[in-house]
Formats: structure tokens, C-alpha cells, sequence
């Protein structure tokens, strides 16, 4: 009995999205046909992949299957969904008998062969931090708050970009016996609302440590780390021309294939490749990578989670990933339809869903389970817990649809939608030392803390 929907508000969103989409969709569509070729001197440009609104399927199933073309959906309704694809993909999508719509282009200036690259946000975008704002911006915070933040290079990305963890507490310095929580963000490029909601974080908890007793406490007894890029190429990729790429996966190259990227929502290391949930096609959108944890970019991740295992124990005890969009608090599993199962009881699922239920109560998002959406495999989520017993939650935030931005929400709505997340972030800290005291079993599960 699951019949929530990414979104959450179903039919009324569903019918929403088509009347708000109804006049540039019918604009738009006569676009759908291969742009014109190059003029003469000029280099063509690659085709980028676009969103399209597809009406028809309406179960988990059919959404799953959907998947197999190689697409990502975006947003999920009751009968149709908001994918992004190529338009050989689009028209794969066609055939198995849906109704396509394709939909206006992300906003950005139109890059010209001749044009210097600008390699930054356009109009519009320029309170978004691209990656050299974004370190800029925390090496001055931890120059400023040395007893409260640290920074560690983990490890580089692909391209060599270092892939930075913070970490916030009282004491910073010293390893304390404290219960650790994680926030990472930005695994997929075009989602740059979470390197926002990173710099959020930091910027809060520091600055109001002292005067807000909620994130004083919080500092005082737990170890906080922030990962605020997971896919700084890709994200530097989408930006590079001027004109947002729609891109979703890291940089790496592809043996054997002119295809670039593996997404690295499909290459954790916990039932990679199992269940329909990504795709063996580096062309495709999720594509899962050649091997578990191929990326470099999950390999140090991988790393640093592994490595806070002290004694054996892992210290991080609850992880929320930042994603956009749709407003949703998603918890795992991704890769099986089942509530709960081998690696899962019902009092794990019991306290996931209800921590999950409320944190959506203070940002108004959509509480469920991954795979209500569509299966997924190779996921942060499900290793974090499959493999690592973390108590991990995906966030999708603002907006709720692709007519209020999707990918691509102007920099005016990076304030409030940030902030927005706070009071689910202060739960997830308070929480964090024993997560079973959300379902009154603190003295089965927590008495030996
Ligand atoms: O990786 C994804 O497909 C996520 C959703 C899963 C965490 C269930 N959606 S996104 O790619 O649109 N951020
Ligand atoms: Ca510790
Ligand atoms: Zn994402």
C-alpha cells in the first residue's frame, strides 16, 4: 500500500504540470527536429540531452522498464513523468507507445564556436558558486573558525579537482566519542542547488555557534562532515560553456565507447548492476560504470566511510545526499520493491520511515521509500546501509516540478530553499545517537552506547 508519487501532490501536480507546460510544450515541439546542420567553418555542436514530459506510465513497473532506454526521470506522477533524454532515446521512448513532449531548453547564453569559454554560472546564476567560488568561500570559513571546522583533501576527482571534507565540531581537532553524521552533495552535475545547501551548512553552523543553542549542541556532542562536491567535473562541465549542459554524470571516458560519464548514483558498491536499477550502456544516462566503485569519485568516498570505522564500529551513524529536484525524503532500499528483507527489518524500516516522515514534516517534502519512484541500483543510500549500517536518506530538493525551475532554479530561491532544510538537518543530528528512540526502542537497540 504505497501510493505516494515523487512530488506527492499526484493528479493535481500531473494536471498542473500540463496546463503550465501546455504552451511553450506545443512551442517546443516543433524543435524536436535535429537542429540544422553546421555552417561552413563552424564546428558542430554535440548534441546535449533534454527533458522531456512523457504521458503513460503510471506504475512502478513501468517506470522501471522506462529506465531501460536509457533515460533518467526527473519527476514522477501519476501517469507520466519528466525524463531527460537524447533524441534517439526519445524516440525509442515514442515507440513502446507513450506520448512525448518535449520541453523548453534550460536557460544559459548560447555558446559560439569562437566564444571564449566562460566557464561559469549565466545571468541569472551568479550567486551559485562555481567550484573555485565554492573553495574559496570555505577556506575563508575555516581560516575564520579553526576550533570548529577542519578540512581534509580525501582524495581528486577524475579531472585532479580535490574532493574536500569538512568537518564541523567543538574540539575539531580531536577524534571524540561522539556520534557522526554525514551530508554529501552534488553527485549529479546539473544539480547545483546542493553544493548550495552544502555551503548552507557550513555558513550556519559555524557563524551561529554560540548563539544558536540548537546547533551550539549539536557541535558539542556530535562530529559533524560535510562533502560538498562528490562530482566537481561534472559540475564545472555543465557550466563551462555559458549554456547548462543538462549534464548528469562524472567526466571519466569510457574504453571503447566516445561516451563520457558514469553516474555515480549507479557505481556504489552494493548490489551494482543487480536488479534493472542502471544501465551496462555508457551512452545512457545511468550508465552504472564498468565495475563497482570504478569512479574515482565513489572510490574516495568509499574511502573516507570506511575509514571512519574505529574498532570495527562505524562512527557515522546517520547521512543525509543531496539531490534536486522534486521534493522528496527518500530512504532505501532502491534496489528491491520490498519494505524490508535480508538486510533490512522491519524496526530499521520503522525508524527509517519514521525519521524520514519527520524530516518531510519541517520542509513539506514527500516521505517514501527509493524504489516507490523506480529501481534503482548502485545507490549512495543502499550502500550506506547495506554495506555500512548508516542510516542514510536522499533529499530531493526544490522545486517540486520542472515549471518551477527543475534543474535550474534561478539563484534567487538558493536562501530560502536552503534554509528550508535546516530543521530536518538539526533532527537528523539530534537523532543520530541512537536512531531506534524514533520507534521507542532506545533500551533494545541503544542500551550499550
Ligand atoms: O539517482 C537518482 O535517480 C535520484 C533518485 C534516487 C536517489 C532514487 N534522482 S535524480 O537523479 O533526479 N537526483
Ligand atoms: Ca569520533
Ligand atoms: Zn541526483
Amino acid at each position: 500500500m504505497r501510493p505516494r508519487i515523487r512530488g506527492g501532490r499526484t493528479t493535481v501536480l500531473a494536471a498542473l504540470l500540463s496546463l503550465t507546460l501546455a504552451a511553450p510544450i506545443a512551442a517546443a515541439q516543433a524543435q524536436d527536429a535535429p537542429p540544422p546542420g553546421p555552417t561552413a567553418g563552424a564546428a558542430q555542436k554535440a548534441e546535449l540531452p533534454h527533458q522531456y514530459e512523457v504521458t503513460g506510465p503510471a506504475t512502478r513497473a513501468e517506470r522501471t522498464a522506462l529506465l531501460a532506454t536509457g533515460v533518467s526521470i526527473d519527476e514522477v506522477h501519476t501517469r507520466a513523468v519528466v525524463i531527460t533524454a537524447t533524441r534517439a532515446q526519445a524516440t525509442t521512448v515514442r515507440e513502446l507507445g507513450y506520448t512525448l513532449r518535449k520541453l523548453p531548453a534550460p536557460p544559459g547564453i548560447s555558446a559560439t564556436p569562437h566564444k571564449p569559454r566562460i566557464k561559469d554560472f549565466p545571468a541569472g546564476y551568479a550567486n551559485y558558486h562555481n567550484y573555485d567560488e565554492a573553495t574559496k568561500e570555505i577556506d575563508a570559513l575555516v581560516a575564520k573558525y579553526p576550533e570548529i571546522l577542519s578540512k581534509q583533501v580525501i582524495g581528486t576527482s577524475h579531472e585532479g579537482r580535490n574532493i574536500l571534507a569538512l568537518k564541523l565540531s567543538k574540539n575539531v581537532t580531536k577524534d571524540e566519542q561522539e556520534p557522526e553524521v554525514l551530508f554529501t552533495a552534488h553527485q549529479h552535475a546539473r544539480e547545483h542547488l546542493t553544493v548550495e545547501m552544502s555551503l548552507y551548512l557550513l555558513n550556519e553552523f559555524t557563524s551561529k555557534y554560540g548563539s544558536d543553542s540548537h546547533v551550539t549542541k549539536m557541535l558539542d556532542s556530535r562530529e559533524i562532515w560535510i562533502i560538498p562536491d562528490l562530482n566537481p567535473d561534472g559540475g564545472e562541465y555543465d557550466i563551462a560553456s555559458g549554456e547548462f549542459q543538462s549534464w548528469r554524470k562524472n567526466r571519466q571516458p569510457n574504453a571503447g565507447s566516445s561516451e563520457v560519464g558514469t553516474d555515480l548514483n549507479r557505481n556504489w558498491d552494493f548490489k551494482w548492476g543487480c536488479c534493472n536499477g542502471s544501465s551496462d550502456d555508457p551512452g545512457d544516462e545511468t550508465y552504472r560504470g564498468p565495475s563497482a566503485a570504478s569512479a574515482p569519485e565513489v572510490q574516495v568516498v568509499t574511502k573516507f566511510v570506511q575509514g571512519r570505522k574505529v574498532g570495527g564500529k562505524q562512527q557515522i551513524k546517520a547521512a543525509i545526499d543531496f539531490h534536486t529536484y522534486s521534493e522528496l525524503v527518500l530512504w532505501p532500499f532502491g534496489f528491491t520493491d520490498d519494505d524490508t528483507g535480508p538486510g533490512m527489518t522491519q524496526d530499521d524500516h520503522d525508524a527509517f520511515a519514521t525519521i524520514g516522515k519527520n524530516m518531510a514534516a519541517t520542509n513539506g517534502y514527500t516521505p517514501e521509500q527509493s524504489s516507490d519512484l523506480y529501481i534503482t541500483d548502485g545507490s549512495i543510500d543502499d550502500w550506506l546501509w547495506g554495506d555500512q549500517k548508516i542510516f542514510a536518506y536522499t533529499f530531493e530538493m526544490f522545486p517540486s516540478s520542472f515549471g518551477s525551475g527543475g534543474f535550474y532554479p534561478k539563484d534567487s530561491v538558493i536562501p530560502k530553499e536552503t534554509s528550508r532544510n535546516r530543521e530536518a538537518v538539526l533532527q537528523l543530528l539530534e537523532t543520530a545517537d541512537c536512531v531506534y528512540r524514533a520507534i521507542g526502542k532506545e533500551e533494545q537497540y541503544c542500551s550499550g552506547n
